[in-house]
């Protein structure tokens, strides 16, 4: 008669206790838990009264556009309605946003800086 003791069990997940094995496992699971965070743009809205220098200043300022970039954005601005400045984490984002708002208000203009989920 040939008696085999079973394999030592880990008593919480019941896999075997086998360092390999149980470093898989645990790498697995991590891997599954980590999300990359969930992005937003950032948009400028456009108005009849916002001077068109004055939205490519806050592009240069607040998104790091050259003035090329900023006027070529501002412009979509202009002729679509609105227009994507820059895609962000959602506090970076919502940062930004206040940061825009609060510029503009304090110079008199109505500009409207908003985010979306994407
Ligand atoms: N439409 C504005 C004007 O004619 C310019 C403007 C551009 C305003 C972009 C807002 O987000 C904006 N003065």
């Amino acid at each position: 008669m040939v008696l085999m003791s079973p394999a030592p069990k880990n008593p919480v997940s019941g896999n075997p206790v086998n360092p390999h094995v149980e470093d898989t496992i645990l790498l697995e699971k991590q891997a599954e838990k980590v999300k990359a965070p969930s992005m937003f743009k950032v948009l400028l809205l456009n108005d009849d009264y916002t001077p068109m220098e004055f939205v490519v200043m806050v592009i240069q300022e607040y998104f790091n556009k050259d003035h090329e970039t900023a006027t070529r954005i501002m412009l979509q601005v202009h002729l679509v309605g609105k227009g994507v400045c820059g895609i962000f984490t959602r506090d970076v984002a919502a940062t930004k946003v206040h940061q825009v708002v609060e510029l503009s208000r304090e110079a008199g203009h109505p500009l409207q800086c908003t985010m979306e989920e994407i």
